[in-house]
């Protein structure tokens, strides 16, 4: 190894909370951290795999041995521009084979990725950047018709510590004339990225996976999943997400040597005519998505016999529509239960129908703790619903730099209180039937009620909200706003206008503009006079 010895040492991040030293320990003799980082998977892939096709997007195509390449050019770049180990980088990319080459770009430094979703506006790029002192921002100038040039603008004005780095489309060059050494790299044992949560707070929560425990994760889920390097995915999600990322997604893939056709929109039109050009064998889709394919007239024309196997998850796929996989799209389906924070939940090749159509799945390792409890935190008997907490090889033991929300995200033995309520049968198969924290899960977005409620009360005429999820066929649920003006005669502001207001003044992501706008004159409170959200979403 040719990095200087005083550079091996394990990165120190103020606000990562480490998995405890006996804990870790166990985690490798167990053969679960491999002592492998994100650019050794890759390395071994190229050098394994070098002519197989590794990413396809609707510009270029790159092998393995391409993208190894291009992962060395983008990492000198990025190095050229003061990006180092131990670095925050925020990454703003679409599905793009840019986005690859950058992630691996910054893995190959030892920076880590701060996944934002190509739908998140300057109100949460804002928030991330400040959020991890972000050392830069990286972009994109425009996609179709959304410029991303503005925001970069925009936090060059507002955060001058971070640099803005406007990524070269296509096979455009960087205009860098020499890199610059490199300062140091990663230990398995560092965090490799910072992964969004749901949120369930007024702000964003930052998730730190290390390479070990994150590649421990991609590694199982693609042996469980029974992918190979004969494997084509289809990423219709955002790539970002940590579904589409690592289970088993787009790092499985890399890791067996398979194919990632990178999806420019999530339509079924666009989507069935990539798996029909590409011969896809997997896609992981959100339920509202796969109802949308289910449903497509597209389904008929496009054929999609290379398909083995559909990931669902991000949000509880109805037994129904799940029943209606392998007859109507040729293909078998796999459940999967998952969150940014560790744990994932694979029905498994093999398990009976009831089985694969009834239940999220179970674990991904035999470390897995799962306990299920009630109110008081004492367990309930398997098949009675609870809540559930884990603890494990690659779940969180603490988000970034949270001290406050870690007390109640936590249990004082380091389990993760997941927010969800689940029956869990003799076998271990969890069922999701509930969930008792404060966040909308719309079609697989998830979306922070204060989050939204904070942005509508930065309105002048706004006296109070109160923001739900209601029940809805299609999505799950969609976002509601219970809004009290502050003058009650007011006809205004109106649900067009403070939709505007969200869209150009707040600038937040599309997906978390609520769908409905109910004017009301005081809200239903509980007994002990707090609003009662739980009757304002029916
Ligand atoms: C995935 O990750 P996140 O972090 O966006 O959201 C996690 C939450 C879970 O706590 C649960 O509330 C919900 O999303 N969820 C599901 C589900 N999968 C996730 N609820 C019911 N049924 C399911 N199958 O969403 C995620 C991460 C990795 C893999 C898959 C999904």
């Amino acid at each position: 190894m040719s990095a200087p010895a005083k550079e091996l040492v394990p990165l120190r991040l103020d606000g990562v909370i480490a998995y405890p030293e006996d804990v870790a320990a166990q985690y490798r003799e167990r053969g679960y951290w491999i002592g492998q980082t994100h650019s050794d998977l890759l390395a071994k892939t190229v050098s394994d795999h070098a002519d197989r096709v590794a990413v396809i997007d609707s510009v270029r195509t790159l092998t393995y041995a391409q993208l190894g390449e291009r992962v060395q050019l983008v990492a000198g770049e990025l190095a050229w521009r003061g990006i180092g180990r131990g670095d925050r980088v925020v990454v703003h990319l679409p599905n793009t084979v840019e986005f690859v080459e950058i992630a691996f770009g910054l893995f190959e430094l030892g920076a880590l990725p701060v996944f934002a979703l190509a739908a998140h506006r300057l109100a949460e790029i804002r928030q991330f950047c400040a959020g991890t002192s972000a050392r830069a921002y990286v972009t994109v100038d425009r996609v179709g018709l959304t410029s991303y040039r503005d925001i970069a603008d925009d936090i060059a004005r507002e955060i001058p510590a971070v640099a803005t780095v406007l990524v070269p489309a296509g096979d455009e060059s960087w205009t860098t004339a020499a890199p610059l050494p490199r300062r140091g790299r990663a230990l398995p044992s560092d965090v490799a990225l910072l992964q969004l949560s749901g949120g369930t707070t007024g702000t964003p929560k930052l998730i730190p996976r290390t390479h070990d425990d994150y590649l421990y994760s991609v590694r199982e889920s693609a042996r469980i999943c029974a992918i190979d390097e004969r494997s084509v995915m289809l990423a219709a999600l955002p790539i970002s997400h940590n579904f589409t990322m690592s289970s088993p997604g787009l790092l499985g893939m890399i890791a067996v040597g398979g194919s990632v056709i990178l999806a420019p929109d999530p339509s079924p039109d666009t989507c069935l005519r990539l798996v029909e050009q590409h011969s896809v064998t997997h896609a992981a889709l959100v339920p509202p998505l796969l109802m949308a394919w289910l449903n497509s007239s597209a389904r008929h024309t496009a054929d999609t016999s290379s398909l083995v196997s559909l990931w669902v998850g991000g949000a509880k796929l109805p037994a129904e529509v799940a029943r209606r996989v392998p007859p109507e799209l040729g293909c078998s389906l796999t459940q999967v239960f998952g969150m940014a924070e560790g744990l994932v939940n694979y029905t498994r090749v093999g398990d009976d129908d009831r089985t694969v159509f009834t239940t999220q799945g179970r674990p991904i390792s035999p470390d897995d703790e799962i306990r299920v409890v009630d109110d008081n935190g004492t367990p309930v008997p398997d098949g009675e619903p609870g809540h559930l907490q884990t603890r494990g090889p690659y779940t969180i033991r603490g988000y970034f730099d949270a001290p406050e929300h870690n007390r109640h995200s936590f249990t004082h033995d380091g389990f993760y209180i997941t927010g969800d309520i689940v029956i869990r049968d003799s076998r271990g198969y969890l069922q999701v039937v509930g969930r008792s924290k404060d966040q909308i899960n719309r079609g697989g977005e998830k979306v922070a009620p204060a989050m939204v409620e904070n942005h509508l009360l930065a309105h002048g005429a706004i006296h109070d909200v109160s923001v739900v999820g209601i029940p809805d066929d299609a999505l799950g649920e969609r976002i509601c706003a219970f809004v009290i003006r502050r003058d009650p005669e007011a006809q205004t502001p109106s649900a067009a206008q403070l939709r505007a207001f969200l869209r150009t003044e707040r600038q937040v992501a599309a997906y978390t503009i609520p769908d409905m706008f109910e004017f009301v004159t005081e809200f239903p409170t509980t007994s002990v006079g707090k609003i009662d959200k739980k009757s304002q979403g029916k």
